[in-house]
Parts: C-alpha cells; structure tokens; sequence
C-alpha cells in the first residue's frame, strides 16, 4: 500500500508549537504579510529575523508528539512491506525527522536551516540568525536568509510531490486548514488521479467536502488510532 500524507501546523500543535490559523496562532500576532514575504525581508530584514529566531528557539525546547511517532513507524512498516508513507509537510519544524521518520519533504523549507542568497548554499542553522552573519561557504555578510519559503515564493520539490501524489494509493491530510496553495490543492489531485483520500484534523478544514473519509479530534489521539488501524489491515 502507498500512502501520501500532508502534514501542517496541526501535527506539531501538541509539541508546543504555534498554528497559523487558530485563536492565537502564529498570524494571529504576527501578519504573516508583513514577515513571511521576499518583499517585508526586504523592507525590515531584522524584524523577520526575531520572528524566525524567536520561532528556531521555540523549536528547539519542543519534542515530537504521538502522532509523529505513529507516522514514523507506519513508514518503517510500510517500507519494509514493499509499500511506502511518502511524508511531505508544510512545516519548518523537523519532530518528523526527531521521530525517526525517515524520508520527510518539507515543501516550506526548514527552519533549522539557513540559505545564502549570494551562493544559494543551504547551511544547518541552530542560533539566532541576522544580517550580520557570514554565509560559511562563501563568506559573504548580510547575505543569508531563513531556509523557509515565504508566500509568492515557489514550494520545495514540487515534481517529487507531484510524482508521489500520483502513485499513491491513499492521500492524508493531518493538521491544516486547507487554506495555503498549492498544498490545499492536493486532495483534488488525488481524487482526480483516483486516490481514496482522508482528513484527520482537530475540525473540519476548508476543504472538508473534498475528502471521502474524516476523523476530527486532537492528532496525538486520531493519528495513531488511524496508524493502528491501516496497520491491522497490512
Ligand atoms: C505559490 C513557511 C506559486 C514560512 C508558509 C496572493 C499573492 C501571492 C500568493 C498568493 C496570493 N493568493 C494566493 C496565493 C498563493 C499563496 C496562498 O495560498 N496564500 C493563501 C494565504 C491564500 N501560496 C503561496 O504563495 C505559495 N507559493 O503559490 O507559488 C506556485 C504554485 C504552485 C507551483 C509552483 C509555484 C507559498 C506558500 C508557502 C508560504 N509559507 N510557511 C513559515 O512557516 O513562516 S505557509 C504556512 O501556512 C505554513 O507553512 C502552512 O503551510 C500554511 C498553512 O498552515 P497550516 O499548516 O494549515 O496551519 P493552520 O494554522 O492554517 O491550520 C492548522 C490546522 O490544524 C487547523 O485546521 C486546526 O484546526 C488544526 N489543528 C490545530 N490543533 C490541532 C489540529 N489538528 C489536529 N490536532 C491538533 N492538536
């Protein structure tokens, strides 16, 4: 069995870190307008610096919760079972990675990680990060950037994605809103390339309808129930 799954904010919800959307998310104190564009880093380089430092630390002091645990070790079964979990996420975060999950793809970059925009070469990045640093491949100062992708910015591996979304046999949304192109849109390119699709999510997300099968609740509890019971099926 091949199954594609999305994760967002929601998933890392109960590790502590903030969602875009809910009642004092991320956006709800900070415009992502104003900080997660090319156009604000531009404008006030500084102020989308402390946003993402503030955000790397937060990271930092977080752990992976069940449902990372139980999408990790359905991958493990999956893989050895001559099937596959292709996990892509809309998180910077790595408590995939911390999980053990093995192969994660994160469409919206990586947090603990920073990218030079002189020599476009992505460095491991756990400080705080500002203008005045120096890129350690090229050495330029003033020339590095979170390693995230802001809105108008195009995604990370979209062919892979693209490729995945088509050979799976199930599509699974965990923890988004459906409200951020072009990862809201992969449910109907499941259902058009014939995927069974399922939403697991705290309530309903904005694209609900398009998905055949839903199961609501906070993800550490709905995410290994669902793991368990694709496992029994095996
Ligand atoms: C693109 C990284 C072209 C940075 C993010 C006008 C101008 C410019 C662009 C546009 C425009 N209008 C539309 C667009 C496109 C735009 C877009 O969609 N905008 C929206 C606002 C309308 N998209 C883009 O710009 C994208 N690029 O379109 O390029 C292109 C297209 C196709 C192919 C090639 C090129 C780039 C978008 C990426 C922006 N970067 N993040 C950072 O992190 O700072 S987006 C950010 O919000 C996240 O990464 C995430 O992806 C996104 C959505 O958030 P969610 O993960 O869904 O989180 P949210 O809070 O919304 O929802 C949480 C959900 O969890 C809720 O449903 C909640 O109920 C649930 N939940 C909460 N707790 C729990 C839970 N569920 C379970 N358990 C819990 N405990």
């Amino acid at each position: 069995m091949k199954i594609f799954v999305l994760t967002g904010a929601g998933c890392s919800a109960e590790s502590g870190l903030g969602t875009f959307r809910d009642k004092g998310g991320l956006w709800a104190r900070f415009d992502p307008i104003t900080l997660a564009t090319p156009e604000a880093f531009a404008r006030d380089p500084d102020e989308v610096h402390a946003f993402y430092n503030l955000r790397r630390r937060n990271l930092l002091e977080a752990e992976p919760n069940a449902a990372h645990a139980a999408l990790a070790q359905l991958q493990a079964v999956l893989s050895q079972k001559n099937g596959g979990l292709f996990l892509c996420t809309q998180n910077v975060d790595d408590l995939h990675e911390r999980a053990g999950a093995q192969q994660v793809t994160h469409m919206h970059g990586e947090l603990r990680k920073a990218r030079c925009m002189a020599c476009e070469v992505v460095t491991p990045w756990d400080g705080d990060l500002g203008r005045l640093d120096r890129c350690p491949s090229c050495h330029n100062s003033g020339s590095l950037r979170p390693h995230v992708v802001w809105f108008g910015e195009t995604p990370l591996s979209m062919d892979e994605i693209e490729s995945a979304l088509h050979s799976a046999d199930l599509f699974v949304a965990i923890g988004t809103s459906g409200a951020v192109y072009p990862a809201a849109g992969f449910v109907s390119t499941a259902r058009q390339a014939g995927l069974q699709t399922c939403e697991i999510n705290l309530e309903a997300s904005e694209n609900a309808h398009v998905f055949e099968e839903r199961h609501y609740g906070p993800a550490s509890l709905t995410v290994p129930i669902w793991v368990q019971n694709i496992l029994a099926e095996l």
